[in-house]
């Protein structure tokens, strides 16, 4: 076996002492040393998540019918990858051969243990890697290079060309959550799933198990969990803001067997994958006490839930639930083979334990201050168990509050500063931030997306993410293991709408979690994440399509105002129209750069294909021009990183966001702050009146501001009050709702204008989110 002879292709030195099978190899190729490095997704070399480098050279390796590869058990996961693919796209393999054109070799040179180097020859191709998961990973990127099923066609060879790369990933936690909960998906679709995140070198899997909605694991000692919470009798129709609620009337449910889970466990570990398996408490936990009621404070009967959302009850804090727990997490620790247990955290209303008597009791005797400290207690016990068995505790931000377990580490999704806090006290950390990281919310702002949540992320945003808070130091971010992406499932009845909201966003997340940042470049990732659309789609996967979909900015110069016309896709071209009449396939519509803005306009939009085809959502934007357009403005807050739209200059862009989604580009959201708005004008202006726009959806925690303060600056320079906005809530808001206010002002002069907008403050009792802080979500300020 010829296992440590290889080229030193980086210096392109070609090595003293060659055995004979290298030098015939070398002898009849052709292989040159080019050097160009990487930098065009349109190229051959496209694979995603971004290689650290990527050298091509002249020539190309040519497959035939049949191929020998060798390699040693240590690579058997890698190999026999290699060999399925291989096969489905029509070439015959020969494994564990002697020989081989395609050649494993171990390298314990190689630093990172998850790095691989990946060289095409004409004559052959060499993977080093110095463990298993080195090596599956450069063949992940040899198939990207390779067709995929459905585009193999039976006639052609299959080529690809001299290529170089050395690739290591910069996190070492690459994740994707699903909630099995909310929506059920077989266990066929679980291994899909996971494919999918192998291809993309992400390595752990967060299944997300329990809930309110549905128990989904087979516990063999509460056999209730299955007969019970695992069922529920209907599920809400549409999206929980639309009131009066309505049920579909159908029985809804399922589990996975033990057997089941050990399958998927066992086929996850070919693909290198962890599961982190997660049982939510004490909160999240209504299904459960729908199967034994003894678990919560009052025992009471209830069902299983039917809507979504956040539920009064809880898991109690007496000894009988801690015993039900440890023997649940006994069978779930053997199940899963990984060093981590999740145990949820999030979202537990502490109501019921604050009119407990055994919780009570329990604060008194354990000397806790308040119901933050017994969740606390709670999720400390549950953490001396769990390390009892040789585990490690993952939980919600939330389990920071009243003071964090010995060991746990923290999964930050409220924000950065969940991880912030985390990292600086010395714990680990898992970055999914709802800004960057929740598939679950809109990736288009377009009206016919398929109902979702809420939220806006689109492709970019998430692209964007860099998993290291800047507020941390050097040492701090070594507490950053890595980030996930999570699919919440309440508005995901279908594996095909999981994949919709999946992808192409997990591509972005791969990139930003393997590729170093100084090598990312969106413009690139986006050609190459189009390429990557039919390859999932050659693996029968349902991609959302947003390549050709237009976006539009205001933006202001000095020589005026223009608005620009962009799209992912650098392929076809856009054709607009100012008449509110439909673009035609024609040169006089075709888009040619910025289009200057003098009066009020309405653009209508479309990307063509080559034949006149329409492709992607036609785009539509209204702009107003209002005396406030283009002019400076500034915050004193920044707006929550999940809302923050088009920050400040959204507000006065000419342009209202949707009246019925709150999540897109126009719209800012501030959580339980306060904001003060300062307009300032090129020149004194008079003004007749102002108008503000605000959002109302209770069920989600958004409420319209207390009070609008509006004042102006009067000659001398000082401000001075000249209205407020009052009771603007609604009391039927459950609907989400815009909320626009016009004040008027008969004609005063000023060139500075300052808007005070109160938040609501903290949600009375009965309503969605009761005692926390109410969300402000602000849009357009038309100046007249
Ligand atoms: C918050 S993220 C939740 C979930 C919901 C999700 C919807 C977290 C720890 N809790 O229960 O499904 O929002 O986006």
């Amino acid at each position: 076996m010829i296992l440590n002879n290889s080229l030193d292709l980086a210096t392109c030195r070609k090595p003293k002492l060659l055995r004979l099978f290298w030098i015939s190899f070398l002898l009849i190729s052709s292989w040159g040393c080019v050097n160009e490095t990487y930098s065009n997704g349109s190229s051959t070399i496209a694979i995603i998540p971004q290689p650290n480098s990527v050298k091509t050279h002249h020539g190309e390796f040519r497959f035939g019918s049949q191929i020998q590869i060798l390699s040693n058990s240590t690579f058997d996961t890698a190999s026999s990858y290699l060999k399925e693919y291989l096969t489905l796209i029509g070439v015959t393999v020969d494994l564990n051969s002697q020989a081989g054109a395609i050649r494993f070799i171990e390298d314990q040179t190689i630093t990172n243990d998850e790095g691989y180097e990946l060289r095409i020859y004409p004559k052959g191709i060499e993977i080093k890697a110095k463990t298993a998961a080195g090596a599956f990973y450069a063949v992940q990127s040899l198939c990207q290079l390779l067709p995929h099923p459905k585009q193999r066609s039976k006639q052609s060879k299959i080529t690809i060309p001299a290529v170089e790369v050395k690739d290591a990933p910069e996190f070492g936690y690459r994740g994707m959550h699903l909630d099995v909960s909310r929506h059920f998906f077989p266990p066929n679709f679980i291994k899909k799933y996971i494919d999918a995140l192998a291809m993309l070198k992400m390595n752990v899997f967060h299944w997300h198990l329990t809930d309110d909605q549905g128990w989904r694991i087979e516990i063999k000692q509460f056999p209730k969990l299955q007969s019970v919470a695992a069922y529920r009798a209907q599920t809400l129709i549409g999206h929980y803001n639309n009131q009066p609620h309505q049920f579909d009337g159908q029985p809804y449910g399922g589990f996975y067997s033990q057997q089941e889970v050990k399958d998927i466990v066992s086929y996850a570990q070919k693909k290198h994958i962890t599961i982190i398996p997660e049982i939510e408490m004490p909160g999240h936990s209504q299904a459960a006490i729908a199967a034994y009621p003894f678990l919560s404070c009052e025992t009471t009967p209830i069902d299983v839930a039917q809507k979504w959302g956040v539920f009064e009850t809880i898991y109690c804090t007496k000894e009988p639930v801690f015993e039900f727990l440890e023997g649940v997490l006994s069978e779930v620790v053997s199940l899963f083979p990984g060093p981590y247990i999740h145990i949820g955290g999030d979202e537990a209303q502490k109501i019921k334990w604050q009119q407990c008597n055994e919780c009570q009791q329990r604060m008194k005797d354990e000397n806790l201050a308040d119901t933050k400290a017994l969740q606390s207690y709670f999720i400390q016990r549950i953490e001396r168990y769990v390390n009892k068995k040789g585990k490690q505790i993952i939980g919600w931000d939330e389990i920071l509050e009243g003071g964090l377990a010995e060991n746990a580490t923290v999964m930050s999704w409220r924000g950065f500063v969940g991880a912030i806090e985390a990292a600086k006290q010395g714990h680990q950390v898992i970055m999914t931030p709802t800004s960057h990281c929740y598939f679950d919310y809109y990736q288009s702002d377009h009206n016919n997306e398929p109902l979702a949540i809420g939220g806006f992320l689109p492709l970019e945003k998430v692209y964007s993410f860099n998993p290291i808070p800047s507020e941390l130091s050097d040492q701090e971010s070594e507490f950053i293991l890595g980030a996930q992406g999570n699919i919440w499932t309440e508005y995901m009845s279908t594996s095909t709408q999981v994949e919709y909201m999946m992808f192409p966003r997990v591509l972005a997340l791969s990139e930003a979690l393997w590729t170093k940042s100084e090598l990312k470049n969106y413009e690139i990732f986006s050609v190459k994440a189009e390429k990557f659309h039919n390859r999932l789609k050659g693996f029968e996967y349902h991609p959302a399509n947003h390549f050709y979909d237009i976006s539009g900015k205001l933006i202001s110069t000095n020589n005026g105002l223009y608005f620009n016309l962009t799209k992912p896709s650098k392929n076809y071209d856009i054709f607009y129209t100012t008449d509110n009449t439909p673009p035609k396939f024609s040169k006089s519509h075709q888009y040619k750069g910025p289009i200057q803005i003098f009066e009020s306009t309405i653009i209508n939009a479309i990307t063509y294909n080559k034949n006149g085809t329409p492709l992607g959502y036609e785009f539509t934007e209204k702009i107003d021009l209002h005396k406030g357009v283009g002019q400076q403005i500034s915050l004193d807050k920044l707006p929550n990183a999940a809302y923050s739209g088009l920050g400040a200059k959204g507000l006065i862009n000419g342009i209202s966001g949707s009246d019925s989604r709150y999540g897109d580009k126009e719209w800012l959201g501030f959580w339980g702050d306060d904001v003060t708005i300062t307009i300032t004008l090129d020149s004194p202006v008079s003004l007749n009146s102002i108008s503000t726009r605000f959002f109302e959806a209770q069920g989600q925690w958004i409420f319209a501001p207390k009070k609008v303060t509006i004042e102006i600056m009067d000659s001398s320079g000082t401000l001075v009050t000249v209205g407020e906005l009052k009771a603007l809530l609604s009391h039927a808001a459950n609907d989400g709702l815009t909320i626009e206010k016009s004040i008027d002002l008969g004609g005063l002069q000023t060139e500075v204008i300052k808007l005070t907008v109160e938040n609501f403050g903290i949600i009375p009792e009965g309503k969605q989110g009761a005692g926390q802080r109410a969300w402000t979500f602000i849009d357009e300020i038309k100046i007249l």
